[in-house]
């Protein structure tokens, strides 16, 4: 048996693992240990700041329900997801539409809606028009294709935060020509959930917690790469600093008032078009 040291323990963690079957398994965790190891030497880690972060991890956990998903939030606050999106985004066509953040307010069955419908009936706050094309790498329309859309209302507050019924989203289908448009409002920042321990550690860190307004998108249509992504408003305060890294260039688009364009004459218009792969 050899004297174990900080270096050694590594080698030998990998030779006993190394009976591993799955070969992606083994990948997976040789790589998962090879960098915490590495992460415990540069930092110096203390027995004491190890059961810490064994407890942050455990109240995470403990955290989650049903409607909470804490440690989503957390992959996102660490801008894990973003780089995990971001790498699958380069394994697609590059001029497919980029990916952003699912979030924890999806609903998988959204009220189905009739194009020209108002997403949120029941909010009382002005209307814009919200609209697009979803289209092939060719640029042709892609008629039929489903578009699931949900967003914060004017006050940054999700349906779900606020009751029962579900509003301010739904699922459309686009037109002969790939065109979907509605009625909305505009959405308002948010504030990503607070009250468990990632919110201590954003405090404890110094950062807002906040998102930019935006709109969640989950585009598919048969035999095309659904995108799941989100429109963000270019003139949010919190544009350049989203608490879940979940802002790209490629993503920010401005509310137009007048808008020409707008298919629902005489309000503002908010265009936003998808590029689907096969
Ligand atoms: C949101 O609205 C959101 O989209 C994400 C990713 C995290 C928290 C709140
Ligand atoms: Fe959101």
């Amino acid at each position: 048996m050899r004297e174990l040291d900080q270096d050694i323990i590594t080698d030998v963690s990998l030779e006993q693992m190394s009976s591993t079957g799955d070969r992606r398994l083994k990948e997976l965790m040789d790589a998962a240990v090879r960098h915490l190891h590495d992460y415990a030497r540069e930092v110096d880690l203390k027995p004491a700041e190890l059961l810490a972060g064994l407890r942050f991890l455990t109240e995470v956990g403990q955290k989650c329900t049903a409607h909470r998903q804490e440690f989503i939030l957390l992959s996102e606050v660490l801008g894990l997801e973003t780089v995990v999106n971001t790498l699958n985004d380069l394994r697609g066509n590059e001029r497919a539409t980029r990916t952003s953040i699912l979030g924890p307010f999806y609903v998988s069955d959204p009220p189905p809606l009739e194009l020209g419908q108002s997403l949120c009936p029941h909010v009382k706050a002005p209307e814009i028009a919200l609209y697009g094309r979803v289209m092939d790498t060719t640029g042709s329309g892609i008629p039929n294709a489903t578009v699931e859309i949900w967003q914060t209302d004017e006050e940054g507050l999700y349906d779900v935060q606020r009751h029962e019924e579900l509003d301010l989203r739904g699922r459309f289908h686009t037109n002969p020509e790939g065109r979907y448009y509605l009625r909305t409002v505009r959405p308002l920042g948010y504030s990503i959930p607070m009250d468990g321990p990632v919110g201590d550690l954003i405090r404890a860190q110094g950062r807002h917690g906040m998102r930019p307004a935006h709109i969640h998108f989950l585009v598919r249509a048969p035999d095309y790469c659904g995108v799941t992504t989100a429109v963000y408003l270019r003139n949010d305060r919190y544009i350049e600093s989203d608490t879940v890294l979940g802002v790209t260039e490629s993503l920010i688009r401005d509310i137009k008032d007048p808008d020409p364009f707008s298919p629902l004459p005489n309000l503002p218009g908010l265009q936003f078009d998808f590029t689907l792969c096969r």
